[in-house]
Order: C-alpha cells, then structure tokens, then sequence
C-alpha cells in the first residue's frame, strides 16, 4: 500500500511554489529529474537536479516538441514494480523508476483567451506533459502524479507522515484530479476547434466548468446552487463586472440571463431598447429614440409585473433611464456598461445589483444549450434564428403596411424569447399584451389580451392598446380560433412561423377579417 519516494519528476509550465516543493523533496532525500525550463529554475537555486536528457541519452528536440516522449520516461512511469517480466525490462534497458511525477501542462487555456496567434495557440498544445500525467495517473499502483501546485503542501505532508513513503489512498486520489485535468485540457482544446472552425454541435466544455460562485440557495431555499463558469467569454451575465448591490441569487442569475439574451435581439446602432423579465418571460420590451424612452414603453406594457424585474439594456446605461428605472422597484440592472452619472444615480439603491458586460450578445452566433433531465443531459445548439435573415411571406390578401411590417418584425424578436407558448401583441415597437408558458395557444392569446385590458384600465385609456396591434405567435396557430381571439383583441397583422395542417383555415379566417399575416417559416419554441 505504501510506496517508497525514492526519484520525482518535475516538468511545470506553472513554476508556482517549484523552489520550495524541490527543496523539501530534495530534503528527504528524493532524487530530482527535470525538463529544460524547470531543471534552470530548480539548479538556479543551488538544488541539485538531474536534466531528463540524462535519463534518456537524448537531447530535446524540435523546440522541446519531444523532450519527455521516450521510453525511458514512460517506462519508469508505466512498469509494474511486482511484475517480474516489467523489472526484467526495466534492468535490461537501464530504466531507472519514478515514484513521484509533478508535471503542470502549457498554459493552452490562457494562451487561447489572450487573443493569441493560431500558430502560437497550437504549439501551446501539450503532447508530453498530458502523456507524462495519463502515464503516471494509469499506474498510480505505483507513481504519485500530482498535477496542481496547491497540492505540493499536502504531498510533502504526507511523505513526511508516512516516512518517506505515500498511500494507495493519497495516490489514486491524485490520479482521479490528473485525469480529470487532462479530460478538461483536451475539452478546451476541441471547443477551441469547435469555436475556429464554427462548428455548430455540441461542445463539451459546458460540462466542465469552475466554480464562479455558491448561492445562499437555489430556485427554492431547500435547494442548494452553484455558479458554474464554461470558460466561455461572451457578454452574458456569468462574464459580467458587478457593480453594486447585493449577491445575485439563482434566480436572478436565470432572468437576468434570460434579460440580456433579449435586449442583445436589438442592435444599438439602429435603436435604443430596453426588455423587463420576470421568472424569465419579459412583462415589457420596448425600442425608443433613448433608452429612458424604451425603459417607459415596456414599463407601461405590465407595470404590475414589472415590480421587482430584472431590466436589461441594449445601450449604456445614462442618467436619464437611471432614474427612470429607480422609481420602479428593480433587482437586477445589466447594459454594457453604465455612465458615472448612473452610476451614482444607482447607488442611491443600495441592493439593487448592477451589472455591466463590455458588449452585448450576438444573437446570431453559435453556441449551446443545456438541459438536465433525470439521468441525463439534453444538449442542442442555441436558437440563433434572426428575423432580419428570414424570408418573410405575406399569404393573406392583404399586405401588411411598413408600420405594420416593423412591429411584426419587433414582435416575433419578442416571441423567440417568450416560453411557449408565446402570444405576443406589439403596437409602435413596444409589448402591450405578452401571454406565456400556457398549455394552450387560444390561452396564451387571451391571456395577453386581458393583460393589455388590465394595464389600459391602471393608465385611464379608454382602450386597450391591443386595438390596432399587431401580434406574434411562437409557433404555427393549429387552428383558426388563437388567431380569431387576437382579431377579437385588435390586432390588424400577425406573424407567425406557418406549417400547420389547417394553414388554409387560419388563412381564410385571417382573409375573412382583413388581416395581413407574414409566415416567418421559423419556429420558437422555449420551454
Ligand atoms: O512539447 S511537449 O508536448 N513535448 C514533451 O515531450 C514534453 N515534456 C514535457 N511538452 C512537454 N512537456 C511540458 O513542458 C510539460 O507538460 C510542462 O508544461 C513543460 C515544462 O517544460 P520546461 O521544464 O522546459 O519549462
């Protein structure tokens, strides 16, 4: 159980803490063999070490490309000190046994975020080092791999408690964290390729991630959450700067995500927008000639809703939204970035969280979602479908007017982040009806209708805005009836993705009253 220290490999890109690990194993007793790099650092100190190419009786060559890669590395790492036939092998060719490997690989994934050339992106793969590791990990029967400078005190603890010597125990945990290491090196160099080369599928690095944060609970206070990092850059809520306030819950973490994929649906050239979630649908979105002018627009759409929202912003946050949105009661504020003036503004409120991301989500890009369902993962690429790119068919008689074509186009970039099954009413590029998440489309419908009802009551309007709206539907209307009720509510022109059984029906029916209705030929479902 117990194996005898007796020689240590050291080959660390990472020389954080080398000096002092090398002193205490030379200490003890333990013979050193190194690498280039790491046998300078160690021997600058005056520790004696011996350079690898002694063991093999080959230099390295090709820029250190093939340094560790030679029999008598691996052999020492891989032979099974009680069987016969390995010792034998082991004798015959002058293979001298490691016990002890501490290998840290090329730095790959600070080297692919610093914006780094491909060339030099490549040559920071790690051929030698992984295979040192996986070598070392396979027999940990016999070799100690240790893979992460926070663990050389526990290792050097350890030799000294069992003189000398380290336990199965110790050692097999060592080998679970190599390969869990060398599983998350390769999985950031396949999402790289992935990235390079726009592969829309699947990529593994979701399932990796590092701990960013532990929330006081999860969806509900039973439930414990963590905060889990992908490594992924992205403007988003998990990479952004948190200004002020308090720590963000799962929840928030959830709408505020849900928020900012919305507000980065409208490009800040052409328009300043602003979308309210709760339980992350939006109960308001709007475009503006300011962002104060948006924030007002969506507002006004569920007021009631609204109360405790999560408000993202397509622009940067200036003074006059600021204090627009502090009237209202807000948890969580995210824009690209926010003016001193805000700023200040926003401090006025001290529990209110306010984020900033450098930029905004592009909603055409490729990506990822995860789901977990007992005992599994769903995985799909991202819903990066974009109403400018689609080709958009007017099937009624009548054709929409522009106005009409613009908050048709508004309401479906809308409806795509809506649960389903999503109605949404639009009139002059705001909301003024959203139903969600119902099991029923006519639902949903009358459901968005009623809330316009409620907000145009709250505001003294004679009626509500759905009168002269127009309305988006997620996914195909199977029959006439869900598009009936949105005539009935007022809507002139409806968008929605067509390629139901009874298109003909809902055509007629849309015919019958007049309606101009766009087939989008994409659907949203959001579940
Ligand atoms: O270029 S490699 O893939 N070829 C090798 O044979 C090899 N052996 C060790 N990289 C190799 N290494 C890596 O070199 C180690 O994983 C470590 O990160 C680094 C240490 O080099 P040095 O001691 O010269 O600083």
């Amino acid at each position: 159980d117990l194996v005898p220290i007796r020689r240590a490999l050291l080959s660390v890109s990472d020389k954080t803490g080398l000096i002092e690990f090398a002193q205490c194993l030379a200490n003890v007793g333990i013979e050193l063999v190194s690498t280039g790099g790491t046998a300078k650092s160690i021997s600058a100190e005056g520790i004696a070490v011996r350079d690898v190419s002694e063991l093999t009786g080959f230099p390295e060559i090709m820029d250190g490309r093939v340094k560790t890669l030679h029999p008598s590395v691996h052999g020492a790492l891989l032979g099974v000190r009680d069987d016969p036939e390995h010792v034998a092998a082991m004798a015959e060719h002058g293979i001298e046994p490691i016990d002890l490997v501490a290998v840290n690989l090329y730095p790959f994934e600070e080297v692919r975020n610093s914006g780094a050339q491909y060339a030099s992106i490549v040559e920071n793969i790690d051929i030698g080092g992984p295979a040192m590791v996986r070598a070392s990990a396979k027999n940990h029967a016999y070799v100690a791999i240790v893979t992460d400078p926070a663990d050389y005190k526990d290792v050097l603890d350890s030799i000294v408690a069992n003189n000398g010597c380290l336990t199965y125990e110790f050692r097999k945990k060592l080998a679970a964290k190599a390969f869990a290491r060398t599983a998350a090196y390769d999985a950031a160099i396949s999402g790289w390729f992935a990235e390079a080369l726009e592969i829309d599928t699947p990529d593994w690095r979701a399932f990796g991630g590092k701990l960013q944060s532990v929330m006081r609970y999860g969806e509900n206070p039973h439930q414990s959450a963590g905060f889990y990092l992908t490594g992924d850059k992205r403007p988003g809520v998990a990479t952004a700067t948190q200004l002020q306030g308090k720590q963000l819950s799962y929840n928030n973490i959830n709408d505020t995500d849900a928020a900012f994929e919305l507000a980065g649906e409208f490009d800040p050239v052409r328009t300043a927008a602003v979308a309210i979630i709760k339980h992350a649908n939006p109960c308001g979105v709007a475009e503006g000639a300011t962002l104060a002018e948006a924030y007002a627009k969506a507002l006004a759409c569920d007021p009631v809703s609204a109360f405790g929202g999560i408000v993202a912003l397509n622009r940067i946050l200036d003074a006059q939204a600021a204090e627009e949105i502090v009237k209202t009661f807000t948890e969580v504020i995210i824009a690209p970035d926010a003016t001193p003036e805000a700023q200040a503004i926003v401090a006025a409120k001290k529990n209110l969280r306010l984020l900033v991301t450098g930029g905004l989500p592009d909603p055409d890009r490729a990506g990822i979602t995860v789901k977990s369902v007992a005992g599994g993962l769903l995985v799909q690429s991202r819903d990066n479908a974009v109403i400018d790119t689609l080709d958009l068919n007017v099937v009624t008689k009548r054709q929409p007017t522009q106005r009409e074509i613009e908050d048709l186009k508004f309401a479906f970039r809308v409806a795509k982040h809506v649960k389903s099954n999503a109605i949404v009413y639009a009139k002059d590029l705001a909301t003024v009806g959203i139903g969600a998440g119902q099991m029923s489309r006519v639902d949903s419908s009358r459901i968005a209708a009623r809330k316009a009802l409620d907000a145009a009551e709250a505001a003294g309007l004679a009626e509500p805005l759905t009168k002269g709206s127009v309305v988006a539907s997620d996914a195909f209307f199977p029959f006439a009836d869900g598009l009936l009720s949105a005539v009935e509510a007022g809507a002139t022109a409806v968008i929605q993705p067509g390629g139901s059984m009874r298109d003909d029906d809902v055509i007629a029916a849309a015919d019958a009253h007049g309606i101009a209705m766009i087939f989008t030929g994409v659907r949203h479902f959001r579940h």
